[in-house]
Parts: structure tokens; sequence; C-alpha cells
């Protein structure tokens, strides 16, 4: 990445709006196009759903979209992804069309899971794209084992596991970010807080004072972003791809 973006800024752009990024104008638009994608597509589930015509349930990004499509933009072809239900803007940057994950919402014979399954509850290994499961924290197991594939064959991948902040109280989580950790895997693990686990608020869920100082416990590198900031997210995620793929720790 090599030409330097200003954002220029306004008067109505929030304070912690982050302005400087290595990001180009034309990567700022295809930025600004997946974003624009994953609300389209929330908006359109929804509305079928209100029609009775999608089966299974209907989670929504509406609101968590720039971290989603910000953070899967900082990552290689060759990275592996398992988003979670907020996190369908990181399946579109990883090269999944609306149109597939229609036909799986609609139980279409041509979808990837054949009307067996619904939403994105499959893979698609060729982009990077390792589905998720229903079970909370568990694909963070998973991914370990998708990297200590990888490592196995000398491939050079980062992967990354996307989970609520509910998910993090879960046994999967600790058990699996504490292998990845002992195994000094380039697994990058990103902890959407948003407030609630389901309906269930923050505090009756977990006592830390903040999700990231989860990472001292494990003895990994704990970053924090607005997630609401796409640019933001983009940046740090940069420099945990970064981390991830050079320390050894
Ligand atoms: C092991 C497990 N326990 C319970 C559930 C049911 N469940 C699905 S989503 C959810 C809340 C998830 O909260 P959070 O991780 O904060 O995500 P968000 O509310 O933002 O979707 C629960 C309890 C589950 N899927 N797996």
């Amino acid at each position: 990445m090599t030409a330097k973006t200003n954002l220029q800024k306004s008067n109505d752009q929030p304070l912690s709006c982050q302005l400087e990024t290595s990001l180009t104008r034309e990567q700022l638009l295809e930025l600004y196009r997946f974003l624009k994608m994953t609300r389209m597509f929330d908006e359109i589930t929804v509305r079928l759903k209100r029609q009775a015509k999608l089966t299974g349930g209907v989670f929504t990004s509406l609101g968590q979209e720039a971290t989603a499509v910000g953070t899967a933009f900082a990552l290689e072809k060759q990275d592996f992804i398992a988003p979670l239900i907020r996190d369908i803007g990181a399946v579109f940057v990883k090269g999944i069309i609306p149109r597939t994950i229609f036909a799986q919402y609609l139980g279409k014979a041509n979808a990837p899971s054949r009307a067996t399954d619904v939403q994105f509850h499959f893979a698609d290994l060729e982009k990077g794209f390792v589905g998720p499961i229903s079970h909370l924290g568990d694909m963070i197991p998973v991914m370990t084992g998708v990297l200590l594939a990888a490592r196995m064959k000398k491939e050079n991948r980062v992967a990354v596991a996307y989970i609520g902040e509910g998910a993090s109280s879960t046994g999967a989580f600790h058990e699996g970010v504490n292998f990845a950790a002992v195994q000094k895997l380039p697994l990058i693990t990103i902890i959407e807080n948003n407030g609630y686990a389901y309906s269930t608020p923050t505090r009756n869920q977990c006592a830390a004072a903040h999700f990231v100082d989860k990472a001292i416990g494990y003895g990994i590198l704990g970053l924090t972003v607005d997630g609401n900031d796409i640019v933001a997210c983009y940046e740090t995620m940069k420099k945990a791809v970064e981390h991830a793929r050079t320390s050894k720790n």
C-alpha cells in the first residue's frame, strides 16, 4: 500500500473518526460499496422474513457493518474468516455474492447447502470462508485446526474468528484462544461488543472492565477500536494481521 489518503474533516464527523489512512480513494469507495451492500442485504432479508418467504431465523448486522467490512478488507486472499451472524459484510468482502446467501435463506436446491441449512451455514474454502456453526465460541477451536493444517502444509495464512462479546464467556472461547496462543498460531479473534448478548446486558455476563483485557491472560496482543469507524477498523486490523503473520506470540 503506497498512497496516503487524508480524509477531509467536516463539521458533522464524530471526533473519534480516523482521518489518516493508507487506503486509496478507490479502496475507500470499495469499502463504501461493501457497507452499502451489507445494509441493503439486511434490509431485504428483513422484508422477506416479514413476507414469510424466508426459512429459519434472520439475524441482521445493522449498525455493525463497519466492523465486519473494515477488518475483512485488511486480509489477503489466502486468509480465512469464520464470521458469526453479525458479520455478513466480511463474507461479501471475501467474495461470496448476495445471490448465494439469498439462495441459502430461500432454501433453494442450488444453494451451497442444497436447502439442508440456511443463512451462511456453508463453507467456500477456495475463498477462505469457513461457515459458522451455531454453537457460540466453537469457531475458535475450529480455526486453530485450520491454522494447524496450514502450518503443516507450509501455507502462509492468517485466520480470523468473529464473535460477539457474549460468546467470549463460553468455554470454547477460552480453550480455543489459549490453545492458539500456546501453539503460536496466527489467529485473530475479533470480539464485537454491542452491549448485549441477545438481550443480556454486558454487565450481567462479564465482570472485566474491557474485553480486550482478556488478551493479557493468554499472553497475546490485544487491540481495541471503535467498531463504527471503518477506517480505524481497517488500520487496526492491518496491525493485527501484521503481528499475526510475523510475531511469535
Ligand atoms: C453454546 C451456545 N449457547 C447458547 C446459544 C444461543 N445463543 C445464540 S446467540 C446468543 C447470544 C450471543 O450473544 P453475543 O455473542 O453477544 O452476540 P450478539 O448478541 O451480538 O449476536 C445465544 C445465547 C448458542 N448458540 N450456543
